[in-house]
């Protein structure tokens, strides 16, 4: 039975899976799992990403040590947007800034004035966002212009890690596909966006196809892990595009919802979508793992829930989702709702208070209990996935009959309750770790093991087991949606 090493690095943790495949099933154990904050300081949000790659090495060490030490190869898939930047002589030239710095979206601002936000759209089929690559680089531009100067490479994150194991510089084409550089339907560089921002574009290192075997592990990591090299592969680097690989989607009028920090909810598509309705709407357009694209839109997800957590913890209260759960059904429906997407929410000091703070704003209930900031978070974003779903359908012109629930979020059983509540469909759950097992994908299909990403989901179909969800009755949930409506409109 052949193995592969698959990393899935999120916004939140890491963990490094060991995939096997016997020729007609999957099968995957976890080795290891790390915690991945970003961390402030100097006054900006970073990565700690030497951290990550210790760590990387660490579950490398303890899956060699269980006996799995014959891998054919790895891969890395990570979160979107983020990169490294290397000198000439190619060192790591700083910690990589998180997405998350309040920085950001000074720099979108400072594009904004030279390229408006449509024509950056039709120009890369992705949507506006501070966290966008293109807005993060320019504002590197302003406020730290050495650090750009001295910079002769830019990785993103999954191929940062990638190179620190491989020595081999690409950005592999789904992780390309978040930046908002790059030209929408090819798989080039935008050079008039660069050229206007007088960004080279010989900074970014090329774009590599997924799926293909870009090096194998350097001398001095075999030799500090006593191991025989191993292949390095161009996953789709990007989890979101893994995690929609290994989705059991079989017809379009499957959505898929990738549900984890955020929770991107979208259908596969040919071409990019780049129509007004898209654009006024917020979708957006990244790759596939078969070099086409997903017409989707990026949600805030468990975020809302991690950030709460944050501040109970530090007031000495303990939570697991069986608490909580507890609490949730405790606690009554329908009290007061938040616009989960609203930009107070994307770094705040006290994600509780914020939540309390715009309830009374808003001249709703202020929810005070625990349980009713759990059921206000949960019943928001479900009926925001409801809203998102309604304009998918009109954007593509088909119905949506089903849901395919995947990635670690889902493990919330009450999320995909009240998604199909809300969305009155019926929702497929499964599998949680949809991205690891996307990564194992890209890596049996470079291998030649599995042909192409259609006969993957089938074999993911009979490898791994799904939760089905249905919608409960429809009345209350039909006149809270009204209700709700009101705060994103
Ligand atoms: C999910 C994800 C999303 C992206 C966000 C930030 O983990 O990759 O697709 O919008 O992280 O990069």
């Amino acid at each position: 039975m052949k193995r592969v090493w698959a990393f899935d690095i999120g916004a939140s943790n890491g963990r490094l899976m060991l995939n096997a495949f016997d020729g007609e099933k999957m099968h995957q154990e976890e080795i290891y799992r790390f915690s991945n904050q970003p961390v402030y300081v100097t006054g900006n949000y970073y990565w700690d990403i030497l951290n990550i790659f210790t760590e990387m090495k660490k579950a490398m060490q303890i899956s060699i040590q269980k006996g799995y030490n014959k891998v054919e190869s790895m891969g890395i898939d990570t979160w979107g947007v983020d990169f490294g930047l290397l000198s000439n002589t190619g060192e790591l030239l700083a910690n990589p800034y998180s997405y998350r710095n309040t920085k950001n979206a000074e720099g979108m601002e400072r594009v904004l004035e030279k390229i408006s936000s449509a024509e950056l759209f039709a120009r890369t089929g992705v949507e506006t966002a501070s966290i966008n690559t293109i807005f993060q680089l320019y504002g590197i531009k302003q406020y730290y212009p050495e650090l750009l100067d001295k910079a002769d490479t830019l990785l993103l994150t999954p191929n940062l890690l990638a190179y620190l194991f491989s020595g081999e510089k690409n950005n592999e084409f789904t992780i390309s596909s978040t930046t908002q550089l790059l030209a929408a339907g090819e798989m080039k560089w935008e050079k008039l966006i660069l050229e206007v921002l007088e960004i080279p574009a010989d900074l970014l290192a090329p774009i590599k196809k997924t799926l293909t075997i870009v090096g194998e592990t350097l001398p001095s990591i075999n030799n500090e892990l006593q191991m025989d090299p191993v292949k390095v592969i161009n996953v789709a680097g990007h989890d979101t595009a893994c995690a929609v690989a290994a989705l059991p989607l079989e017809d379009d009028q499957s959505v898929f919802m990738s549900c984890g920090t955020w929770v991107l909810i979208g259908v596969p598509v040919d071409y990019p979508v780049t129509t007004s309705d898209a654009y006024d709407w917020g979708f957006t357009n990244e790759a596939t793992i078969d070099g086409k694209y997903r017409l989707q839109k990026n949600n805030m997800g468990m975020w809302l829930l991690q950030q709460c957590r944050v501040i109970w913890e530090r007031e000495g209260i303990s939570t697991d989702f069986e608490k909580e759960n507890m609490l949730f059904q405790k606690s009554a429906s329908f009290r007061s709702f938040i616009n989960p997407d609203d930009s107070r929410f994307f770094s705040p000091e006290n994600m509780v208070k914020e939540i309390q703070v715009y309830c009374q704003e808003t001249a709703q209930p202020v929810p005070e209990t625990r349980g009713e900031i759990i059921r206000c978070i949960l019943e928001s974003l479900a009926m925001k996935y409801c809203w998102v779903i309604k304009r998918l359908e009109k954007l593509t012109g088909k119905r949506v009959t089903r849901i395919h629930m995947g990635g670690g979020a889902i493990r919330n059983t009450n999320l995909c309750q009240l998604t199909a509540d809300a969305t009155n469909r019926e929702v497929v759950a499964g599998p949680v770790e949809a991205s690891s097992i996307g990564n194992a994908i890209g890596q049996w299909i470079a291998l030649g093991e599995i042909q192409n990403i259609q006969e993957a989901r089938k074999i993911v179909k009979h490898s791994f087991s799904v939760k089905h969800y249905h919608p409960a009755a429809q009345l209350e949930w039909k006149e809270a949606y009204q209700r709700f409506v009101h705060y994103v409109e």
